[in-house]
């Protein structure tokens, strides 16, 4: 059985063409005029991009003593229904726990997919079983990691830790992923705040400003200097870290940006809101910004310094949020967006003329699939690729709202925004999964994607490594030393 799309303009990240698109055995088979399939999609008027892939998402993840309300299934369908054909969660183990049972946790819950998927592993702690753990990790196709540099007394590892844990993810072949935020200041600041009776969310935000990310960025890129490792530093939010991550790629150093969706179109009033509801709903770390910040993000994927757009979807229901009247340290940080993300970014990005549908690929798609090394099965409309593809109609609106959305929670960060640019259709590996506002891709059609190591980039990140090499010392009457 193949499948042709007829009518369209192909997008990607570097060329815009019309021409049909051949699908067989879930990949592309052939791209060119007048193909012949099975079954025909008719995309006149849209554009054929490479799915979306999410590179940070949070599905069933056990944290701040709940889980967030979004697993693999609600969570893929709502990938799907926007345009995205993969996500790439967190293995989270919790501290003391072996990272081999963590992966089976999460094998175990990511068999509902509906879509592809990947997981990136989070290093919660440190010792030597963690140290002889990452390799099998890696060998099973897991090759990015994740450090939270904030969450003080449960998932932050410390500089020690840190510097430890990029050393063998360097030495692996994989790359560090950071969450960057100045754990103590921001458990300081937190203290402060409700002693002196900031209970409120708007306390969350005044607990984690700018400057907490600022300087975790700065640490965690010469730290992975230090250590010979490729950084991707995950939800960047303000001008502090998008300057820091910037400075870093000047100076020719491996370093990656993501901003989030949520960080690029809503801003810091939310959490002034008089409604407790609707401040807590939008709690999440870091936390949304000013518009300067905002202006910051979009310059920083405009020219390159920024490179992917994420969600960080971690959804939590309103009950689950409610958990933290009266003391905004214990509101689940988390918001929801993968349903939202495409439409968004297109609406605010390209509509607007700040990002061109080529960029608009590049930042939802094909770099992370470069990035974590999966490019071109992912990513890519090339024949050999899978057919992770949506066929995208810019004029198609909508108005976004909770009521009908594929995630499990009550409420929509985004409600009342209107879009202009939706997915006619979403297919993944060649199976529509997303046809007329519903899912056909059967639960369990998702496929877990294994990201071989790339030993070879990761050696040329600075010459500290040769700067700093023990060489010994002769120095008169003194045994030498360094040898
Ligand atoms: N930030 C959030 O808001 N939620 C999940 C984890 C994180 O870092
Ligand atoms: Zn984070
Ligand atoms: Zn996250
Ligand atoms: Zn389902």
């Amino acid at each position: 059985m193949s499948t042709v799309i007829k009518n369209g303009t192909i997008v990607t990240a570097d060329l815009t063409y019309a021409a049909d698109v051949l699908i067989e055995g879930g990949k592309i088979a052939a791209i060119g005029k007048g193909l012949v399939g099975d079954e025909v999609l008719d995309a006149t008027g849209c554009y054929i991009m490479p799915g979306g892939i999410d590179p940070h998402t949070h599905l069933e993840m056990p944290f701040m003593g709940t889980y967030s309300s979004d697993d693999f299934e609600s969570g893929t369908r709502a990938a799907l229904a926007g345009g995205t054909t993969m996500v790439v969660d967190f293995a989270l183990p919790n501290p003391g726990q072996s990272l081999l049972d963590a992966l089976k946790v999460w094998d175990n819950k990511s068999g509902r997919a509906h879509c592809d998927y990947s997981f990136h592993m989070a290093v919660t702690w440190w010792g030597e079983q963690v140290f002889e753990e990452m390799a099998e990790v890696v060998d099973r196709g897991i090759t990015s990691f994740k450090h939270f540099m904030a969450y003080k007394g449960s998932l932050m590892v410390n500089d020690d830790e840190m510097f430890s844990s990029f050393r063998r993810v360097g030495d692996l072949g994989g790359v560090a992923l950071v969450h960057a935020e100045n754990g103590d200041v921001v458990a300081e600041l937190s203290a402060r705040l409700l002693a002196e009776g900031n209970t409120g969310p708007e306390g969350h935000a005044y607990s984690r400003p700018p400057q907490v990310e600022g300087e975790a960025t700065n640490r965690a890129i010469m730290i992975a200097d230090m250590a010979g490792v490729p950084l991707y530093v995950v939800h960047t939010s303000c001008e502090e870290s998008h300057e820091a991550i910037r400075r870093a790629r000047q100076a020719g150093k491996r370093v990656w940006g993501e901003p989030l969706i949520q960080h690029l179109t809503l801003d810091e009033s939310e959490y002034f809101n008089p409604d407790w509801d609707h401040a807590a709903r939008r709690v999440m770390s870091p936390p949304f910004r000013n518009k300067a910040h905002q202006d910051s993000l979009w310059n920083g994927l405009a020219a390159g310094s920024l490179s992917c757009v994420a969600t960080d979807h971690c959804a939590f229901t309103s009950a689950q949020k409610r958990t933290g009247i009266g003391d905004f340290t214990k509101i689940p940080n988390g918001t929801g967006g993968l349903e939202d993300r495409l439409p968004m970014l297109w609406t605010h990005g390209v509509n607007t003329g700040r990002l061109t549908p080529n960029e608009f690929v590049a930042v939802t798609s094909t770099n992370i699939a470069k990035i974590l090394n999966m490019y071109p099965k992912k990513g890519a409309v090339l024949v050999g690729s899978d057919a992770d593809l949506v066929i995208w109609d810019p004029e198609a609106e909508k108005v976004i709202s909770a009521k009908g959305q594929q995630s499990a929670i009550d409420y929509n960060v985004f409600e009342g925004q209107h879009v202009k640019g939706l997915p006619r259709y979403t297919l993944s590996r060649g199976v529509v999964a997303w046809r007329d506002g519903k899912i056909e891709s059967p639960e369990g059609h998702g496929e877990f994607v294994a990201r071989p190591a790339r030993p070879a980039v990761n050696r040329a990140l600075s010459a500290w490594k040769e700067l700093t090499a023990p060489r010994p010392v002769q120095r008169a009457g003194i045994p030498v030393s360094g040898v």
